[in-house]
């Protein structure tokens, strides 16, 4: 009975997606087919990831092994695993990769109606040092499904059918939100299924914590610098918030998503864009804080309202606890002069 230790009815992503799409009675199953295409990349990306460690030993990705083949790097290796799995699926008509230059158009005989924007790798500069690494991905529907064009990808992030990210990290967690709230599975290795072990996630209204390169703070602007001083130096009387930065956005963010407050990658003088890529980073982890309770703001707009012009075009970001992201809009207003 219920009080098992052992559970019994284990709700594994693939149930979790098709009770889902089973409240859409016109759905035919193609969401369920492409996620799980998106699993089965996660998983070889959690597996190669967690060997990478000894690389060195059996000449995995990134290294030269015993044969003095030099093995490709994990990046590359994914991004392909990533790309076959869901070219394969029969569900996807565009992929936009952080890996690849240019948008692929997939062949008319294995065309479906969704687009994947995706990072198959974010973080991979941390591999080496064994610091969690993900990938992010966003999912929307093809508008022109006759003949799919550029126009198609750039779409606003609120056009967004879904979104996750995957953290390899002390456990592979993978984070989706299919458009009704935001739930979090773990991986079981041993049996191979992501396991709803976080459902209904919802972000604290208010963080104690805020996360940023502070080795930046030279080239900030001044509602940014303003909001960080606060942040270190409160006039309210309230206590100041600890500073957490990985370095790793789907680290920093799964940590913001759980334990609240504001993750923020600002513009700078060097990058008046910020750093983080508008599609398959901004736009992914803004949905989810969006649907988890939170928000996400670039400095001028909420940043699921950006209509991206370039696949790979980058914009600031400030996310997380819907209170600290109001308290960074009120900055940035009143440096604009608006009321
Ligand atoms: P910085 C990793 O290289 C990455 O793309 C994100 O995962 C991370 O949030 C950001 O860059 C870190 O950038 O400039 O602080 O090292």
């Amino acid at each position: 009975h219920a009080s098992d230790a052992q559970r019994t009815d284990l709700m594994t992503i693939t149930r979790f997606v098709l009770n889902e799409q089973s409240k859409y009675p016109e759905s035919r199953g193609d969401f369920t087919i492409l996620l799980n295409n998106i699993v089965l990349g996660c998983k070889f990306v959690c597996s190669a990831v967690s060997k990478a460690g000894l690389a060195k030993l059996i000449g995995l990705a990134g290294e030269t092994n015993v044969q003095g083949e030099q093995q490709k790097k994990l990046d590359v290796l994914s991004n392909e695993v990533f790309v076959k799995a869901l070219i394969s699926s029969g569900r996807t008509c565009i992929l936009v990769s952080e890996e690849d230059e240019k948008a692929i158009f997939v062949e008319p005989s294995k065309r479906g109606r969704y687009i994947v924007v995706f990072d198959p790798l974010d973080g991979s500069s941390n591999i080496d040092c064994g610091v969690s690494i993900g990938t992010i991905f966003g999912i929307y529907m093809v508008k022109h499904d006759q003949n799919p064009t550029l126009d198609d990808v750039l779409q606003p992030g609120r056009n967004l059918v879904a979104a996750g990210y995957c953290m390899y990290g002390s456990s592979c967690t993978l984070v989706l939100s299919t458009g009704s709230g935001v739930n979090g599975f773990t991986l079981d290795p041993s049996l191979g299924e992501f396991i709803l072990t976080h459902p209904d996630i919802k972000i604290p209204k208010k963080g104690k914590i805020y996360s940023v390169n502070e080795g930046n703070a030279k080239n900030w602007d001044e509602p940014t610098t303003k909001f960080v001083q606060n942040c270190k130096f409160p006039t309210d009387g309230s206590s100041p918030k600890s500073l957490r930065y990985i370095g790793s956005m789907v680290a920093d963010v799964h940590r913001t998503l759980l334990y609240g407050g504001i993750f923020l990658y600002p513009a700078d003088k060097k990058s008046p864009n910020g750093k983080l890529r508008v599609l398959y980073e901004v736009f992914p982890m803004s949905y989810l804080m969006e649907q988890a309770g939170g928000q996400a703001f670039t400095g001028k707009q909420r940043a699921l309202d950006l209509v991206p012009e370039k696949i790979h075009e980058r914009s600031p970001v400030f996310l997380g606890s819907y209170d600290d992201i109001e308290e960074i809009k009120a900055l940035y207003a009143a440096a604009n002069g608006e009321n």
